[in-house]
């Protein structure tokens, strides 16, 4: 046997010695998406997850999506991998910037893209993805909207709003890696490509791209589409699921360097450590959950 074949041997083992599932983000690394037992964006992981009967959920993604999990399912025992991944851009924003923008705009409602701490989400009104975001700020009744913390997903908000939405100055370093003119260069390069962009991206390359799309939203558009290549605006993962969902079409990353670190913290090995030592475990405080939690459930009835 060879060693990564004795490796992820390992590790199914342990998972059913633990009961645990294995939970595993788009923009995971490709040998990581192989062991999943569930995969996907982080609110339908963490919803998925919440259903099982398993005692454990090993997250493989960044430190706010785990504690999504722990949100939704208090009574599993919650393991990220690397403490390490966390996410630039849910860092941007703390509780106590949020209290403040509430000052500043009283009467404003406050949405939080799931990009956020449990701690953030637990001072806003609503939780959005970048799929629903548009549907939860028409659902609201107020006029002006505070909306944190990705600036781009904000601005493309904006242009499908007539409300006025208040944003933060956050966004995501490894979409701006992503330039105008790497679309350009693609769109010369394969005629007749269809480009899909993440929102998290620059108002310019959305401007110059096809369709605006959650990692699922990908997924659906890439099957659903009849195109022979894609291009891939958002993070190297996805690329994976992609092709191996679509084995008779081509996908292109719009840029080579739109690599998270943190989500490539999680490796084979960290999942086996965190299943035999049982860490790390991400666990968010009561009142802190019960407020954050209602935010998400604002959300989900939204969607439904
Ligand atoms: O919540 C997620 O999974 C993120 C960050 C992106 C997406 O579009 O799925």
């Amino acid at each position: 046997m060879n060693p990564a074949d004795k490796l992820t041997g390992k590790i199914r083992e342990l998972k059913a010695k633990r009961n645990a599932v294995i939970l595993v983000h788009n923009y995971q690394l490709p040998e990581v998406q192989d062991i999943a037992d569930l995969s996907g964006d982080s609110l339908e992981l963490s919803r998925k997850a919440a259903q099982t009967n398993a005692d454990v959920i090993v997250f493989c993604g960044v430190l706010f999506m785990a504690e999504t999990a722990s949100i939704l399912s208090p009574g599993k025992k919650i393991l990220l991998p690397d403490i390490n991944a966390g996410c630039p851009l849910a860092n941007t924003i703390t509780p106590e910037d949020i209290r403040a923008l509430k000052k500043q705009h009283p009467g404003a409602p406050v949405v939080s893209y799931v990009n956020t701490s449990a701690a953030v989400k637990a001072e806003t009104d609503i939780a959005c993805t970048s799929a629903n975001a548009e549907k939860v700020i028409s659902s609201l009744k107020q006029d002006e909207v505070i909306f944190v913390p990705d600036k781009y997903l904000a601005s493309y908000v904006q242009s499908k709003s007539d409300k006025k939405i208040i944003s933060w100055n956050g966004y995501c370093p490894t979409h701006l890696k992503i330039l105008p003119q790497d679309i350009g260069a693609l769109r010369a390069k394969y005629p007749g490509a269809k480009v899909m962009a993440h929102p998290e991206c620059s108002g310019e390359v959305l401007k110059l791209s096809d369709a605006v799309l959650s990692t699922s939203g990908m997924l659906r558009y890439a099957a659903q589409t009849d195109a022979k290549v894609f291009i891939v605006a958002t993070e190297a993962g996805m690329l994976h699921r992609l092709k191996k969902d679509n084995p008779g079409k081509t996908f292109v990353a719009a840029s080579g360097l739109a690599v998270c670190p943190n989500m490539k913290l999680i490796t084979l090995e960290k999942i086996l450590w965190a299943l035999e030592e049982m860490k790390t475990e991400i666990k968010v405080p009561a009142d802190i959950r019960a407020r954050a939690l209602a935010s998400v459930n604002k959300m989900i009835e939204i969607m439904a």
